[in-house]
């Protein structure tokens, strides 16, 4: 088995409940969380490992009054990297988000603040975002002379569509509130605490069984990328697997005899 603890961080922090619940912290509130390459490089440890290592699902939160900054201006203009040296710093970000995305444990992202560039980029891999009427989105890449590097391309385009993330991208355009939850941007619009709702959200989901959850949180996102006649195929194979699953047949067995919830309009 592999074990994660606090003590291998530096720019997150990690706490796991003892519901399968872990909070995941980014703690470079300083730098409004900005992503430099360390902080890449201990998502990459955190959401390669966190599969095997017990997490039921994680909330990723940030420290201070901003979610993230993006990426690390500072770093990168100090750095006068060469086009193959920041390519490289792209796919280290690439590999810390399609594991996040692809890796089967839910992620969910309690947002306040700026959720901008490269903070939109990590927002948008998680499976649910919880934005409350502070929280703002934005793409400021075209005005700093840079271009997405972290899979804006794939994730927001699909989240807001190509149309606006070009918009977003050429004109500084933010989204926020209502408009920003109705585009896709975050899921949940939160009066309260964004992280107390997104913890409520991890409890639930905990709650569902660990195989379900690593259909939910990786079968989708692959069979997006597929012919729909290869997801339908492999979607038949991830269902033969989970929904036999020995663990499944107390909740069917609780459905037949009749001591399982059912499900209700909202009241
Ligand atoms: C940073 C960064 C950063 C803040 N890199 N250091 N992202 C952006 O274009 C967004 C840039 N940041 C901002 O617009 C603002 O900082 C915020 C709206 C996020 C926050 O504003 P504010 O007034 O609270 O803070 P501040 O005074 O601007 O910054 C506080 C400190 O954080 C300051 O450092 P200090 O040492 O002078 O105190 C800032 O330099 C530092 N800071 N943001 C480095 N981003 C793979 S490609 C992805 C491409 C992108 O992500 S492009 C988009 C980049």
């Amino acid at each position: 088995t592999v074990t994660l603890n606090d003590d291998q961080f530096e720019n997150l922090t990690l706490e796991k409940h003892d519901d399968g619940v872990w909070v995941v912290t980014l703690n470079r509130p300083e730098k409004r969380n900005a992503l430099n390459l360390a902080t890449i490089e201990e998502l990459i440890t955190l959401f390669s490992n966190a599969p095997r290592a017990g997490a039921q699902a994680i909330v990723l939160a940030a420290k201070g009054d901003h979610f993230c900054a993006g990426l690390d201006l500072i770093e990168h203009h100090d750095a006068d990297r060469s086009p193959a040296d920041f390519m490289h710093v792209c796919l280290r970000w690439h590999e810390a988000f399609n594991k996040m995305e692809y890796g089967g444990v839910p992620v969910i992202a309690a947002l306040k603040g700026a959720v901008v560039g490269g903070g939109l980029e990590l927002a948008s891999a998680a499976h649910i975002r919880v934005a409350d009427a502070g929280t703002y989105f934005a793409l400021p890449e075209g005005q700093r002379g840079l271009f997405t590097g972290g899979g804006a391309t794939i994730r927001v385009a699909d989240l807001v569509g190509k149309s606006r993330m070009i918009d977003m991208m050429l004109t500084g355009r933010v989204y926020q509130g209502q408009e920003a939850v109705d585009l896709g941007l975050a899921q949940y619009l939160e009066e309260g605490s964004t992280f107390d709702k997104a913890i409520a959200l991890a409890q639930r989901t905990a709650a569902n069984l660990p195989l379900t959850n690593f259909a939910i949180c990786s079968a989708v996102s692959h069979m997006q990328n597929m012919s729909a006649m290869d997801a339908a195929y492999a979607e038949a194979v991830v269902a033969g697997v989970v929904n036999t699953q020995p663990a499944a047949r107390e909740r069917l067995a609780a459905f037949a005899d009749k001591s399982a919830a059912r499900i209700r309009p909202n009241t």
